[in-house]
């Protein structure tokens, strides 16, 4: 296990569509359990493969109040349950230290593969569905900082910018 370095904003890479899964192999399960210990390392409640520089359609997610209770979705495939949006001030990992407020559907239906390969379906709501809308943006290149004013962002640009100057 390994917890892995993850990409920040504005990072090009962080723009890159992921590409489906096509096996649940033993690299894929060596992955999934790098990217529980680096979302778990990191106190994140979810993790996109994108955000660790891997191009594939992977993400894991735990929300519970004891980090006890790890979720994979393999190739997720979302449907919108319900059009009444929520809002949620959302922060990321890859866009560290800055929080906006996200509207987004607070129901959500998805299907996917789970760390056994094996296809399953389930409703979410709550900070499950906030999370799993998050995370499948990351697999197509997409930010929360996306959803904000161009100033915000810019101001969001900036400071990072000058983080990473700092530390490099
Ligand atoms: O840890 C995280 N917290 C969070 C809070 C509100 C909305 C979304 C998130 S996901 C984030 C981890 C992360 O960046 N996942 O991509
Ligand atoms: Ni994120």
């Amino acid at each position: 296990m390994a917890v892995l370095s993850i990409l920040e904003f504005p990072d090009p890479r962080l723009r890159t569509v992921a590409e489906p899964v096509s096996e649940v192999d033993a690299d894929l399960t060596g992955l999934i359990d790098d990217m529980l210990e680096t979302m778990y390392d990191a106190s994140g409640i979810g993790l996109a493969a994108t955000q660790v520089n891997v191009h594939k359609r992977l993400l894991v997610m735990d929300t519970s109040e004891d980090r006890d209770q790890p979720r994979v979705y393999i190739n997720p495939e979302i449907t919108v349950l319900d059009e009444e949006l929520g809002s949620y001030d959302e922060g990321c990992l890859s866009v560290p230290g800055f929080y906006e407020e996200v509207h987004r559907p607070r129901r959500v239906s998805v299907t996917a593969m789970g760390r056994d390969g094996e296809s399953f379906t389930e409703e979410l709501d709550g900070l499950n569905a906030i999370c799993l809308q998050h995370e499948i943006d990351h697999l197509d290149g997409k930010l929360f900082v996306d959803y904000i004013s161009p100033l915000k962002r810019q101001r969001i640009r900036k400071k990072l910018e000058k983080a990473h100057r700092l530390r490099a």
